[in-house]
């Protein structure tokens, strides 16, 4: 499976991502291949629709007390309800598909949620710290919302002109080279 990482400003971002109904051979293989992508990009989530896969399908990969990640911590969830949450925290997030930004974003400090694994089983999770916070953000992709969209208005104004910025130069170095 070819899949590669979509970026902000594409309105696929934008779309809700469907339930999972088959926990199948074609799932597994997009499972399979979401993991070396997200791997190479040094990330710790990653959710369907940045690969351009409109499922309800993420993975979480938080790293050990060393900071390093194993395939043993990986998390596969697919189709999560969150069913309980408390607290309150804030965290300087980022996003493989926002790449080079990183703003303080105000989310649950715990939460619980029942999600489905690679073969349909249901599962429960009680997440708190970088965890909690991952799973909130990877699950905003699932319903279209990036983390730039919690911003305030002057923040997401300041962060749009930045962007478009780091756009330019961009294109622009890639034009030299
Ligand atoms: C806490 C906050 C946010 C999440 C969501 C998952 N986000 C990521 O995995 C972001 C990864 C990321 C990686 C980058 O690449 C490098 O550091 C080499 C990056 O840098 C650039 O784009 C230049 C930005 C974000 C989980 C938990
Ligand atoms: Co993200």
């Amino acid at each position: 499976m070819n899949l590669e990482i979509i970026e902000y400003p594409n309105k696929m971002l934008k779309e809700k991502s469907e339930k999972v109904e088959k926990f199948d051979a074609r799932l597994h293989e997009l499972l399979d291949a979401m993991y070396p992508i997200m791997m190479a990009s040094n990330g710790i989530g990653l959710a369907a629709i940045q690969v351009a896969q409109a499922k309800q399908v993420l993975l979480i990969n938080i790293p050990d007390e060393e900071d390093k990640q194993s395939h043993e911590n990986l998390l596969e969830i697919i189709n999560p309800v969150i069913t309980k949450t408390s607290g309150q925290t804030s965290y300087q997030e980022g996003c493989l598909s926002v790449p080079s930004f990183y703003e303080d974003i105000d989310r649950f400090e715990q939460i619980s949620v029942n999600f489905q694994d690679r073969d349909g089983n249901t599962k429960s999770i009680d997440a708190n710290g970088l965890l909690a916070i991952a799973l909130q953000h990877e699950m905003d992709h699932l319903n279209g919302i990036l983390f730039i969209d919690k911003l305030s208005y002057s923040r997401r104004k300041k962060f749009e002109k930045e962007y478009k910025k780091m756009l330019k130069e961009k294109k622009n170095n890639k034009h030299i080279m």
